[in-house]
Order: C-alpha cells, then structure tokens, then sequence
C-alpha cells in the first residue's frame, strides 16, 4: 500500500473512532439518561444515629413504611437551605394525603449551633411535616457519608465567625432503604411532588 493511502485510511480510522466517542458522550449525556448519582444509588443513604428536633434519639428504623426525604444543611445558611425546604414544603402541600406517606428529614451539618430547639423553629417555619436531626459531630459525620454528602467549615468576617459550605441534594429513599430519586435545591416543589407520586401512590 502507498504511504498516501496507508495515511487516508489512518485518517479514516482516527475520524471514526472520534465520531464514535462523540455518539457516546450524546448517549450517555442524552436528555433523561440516569446520572452517575443515580447508578450509583444504591450507595447512597444507609443507617444513621442522631437526635430530632424533640430530642428523641431515631435511627433510620424510626420511620416504618415511609419514603424519607432527606437533606443535609444548617439553620444559619443564607439562601440554599432556605430555598430547598421552601420546595419540599410545596412538594407536600402538592401531595395532599399522599405526602402521609413521606418523612421529610432536614440532617444539620453545624451540629455545635444547631440544637435540637434551634433546628424546630428553624424547620417548622417551613412544614410542621419537617423532622430536624441533629447529633454529635460524629453522628453527623457518620450520616453525612452515608448519603455521600460534603461539607465543610468557613471561617467568615462578623458575629457568625464561620458558615458552611455543603452538597444540597434532596434524596428520596424507599421505606427499604434504597434511593429511589433525588433533586437538587432548586427543583421546584411541584416537580418534586410528581416525582414522588410515582414511588408512594397516590
Ligand atoms: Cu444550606
């Protein structure tokens, strides 16, 4: 074969596998593909040992037969938090009697300002339906890597003297423990409430 034409064959090879790679970046990128979080799920959420916004101690057992809904925040966060539980009050307004079947759990990640008390007024003002959980830092550590969530300490400027930096996934998990779905902060309540319809019924 001449030089020519061994490099127009190469050419046409090089050229097939990028198209190639490109099909498959679409396929695995296409509207509605499951995203990582997703395969992975199984993964996601696991026991837990924390305190509630009454003080008793629960455990992921303490909720027989219901899906949890579960985020990881704090009560000083200044807008994504605020932002997330506004959504999942209106996903349960949306669920009407369904939402019975659903235990929305906000997990702190500042257990050192977050008390039981603080985590009530603060949860309350969204939903009565809201179950706040707090622990020791341990606890809390321990949670937060069952449901893969990140977070860390900010030292900031003012009284506060540090804030929180934290994934913000709402996840929905099965009364068996599997993750089922999750949203991001930013869902809005009604999507989140159809979403949920379809793993309790209605
Ligand atoms: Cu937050």
């Amino acid at each position: 074969m001449s030089a020519p034409a061994r490099r127009a064959i190469l050419i046409l090879l090089v050229g097939l596998a990028m198209l190639a790679a490109t099909l498959g970046a679409l396929y695995l990128l296409r509207p509605g593909a499951p995203r990582l979080v997703e395969q992975v799920g199984p993964q996601i959420g696991g026991p837990f040992a924390l305190t509630d916004h009454e003080g008793r101690r629960v455990t992921q057992a303490s909720y027989p037969g219901r899906h949890l809904l579960v985020f990881f925040g704090f009560t000083h966060c200044p807008d994504v938090c605020p932002l997330a539980l506004g959504e999942v009050s209106v996903a349960l307004d949306a669920l009407g009697p369904a939402a019975a079947k659903v235990q929305p759990l906000f997990v702190t990640v500042d257990p050192e300002r977050d008390t039981p008390a603080a985590l009530k007024d603060f949860v309350t003002a969204f939903d009565d339906r809201i179950v706040g959980l707090t622990g020791s830092a341990e606890e809390v550590e321990a949670a937060a890597r069952a449901y893969r969530v990140y977070f860390k300490k900010v030292p900031v400027q003012g009284a506060l003297g540090y804030t929180m930096d934290h994934s913000a996934f709402v996840y929905l998990i099965g009364p068996g423990g599997k993750l089922e779905a999750f949203f991001t902060h930013e869902t809005k309540g009604d999507a989140m409430a159809q979403k949920i319809r379809g793993f309790v019924g209605s």
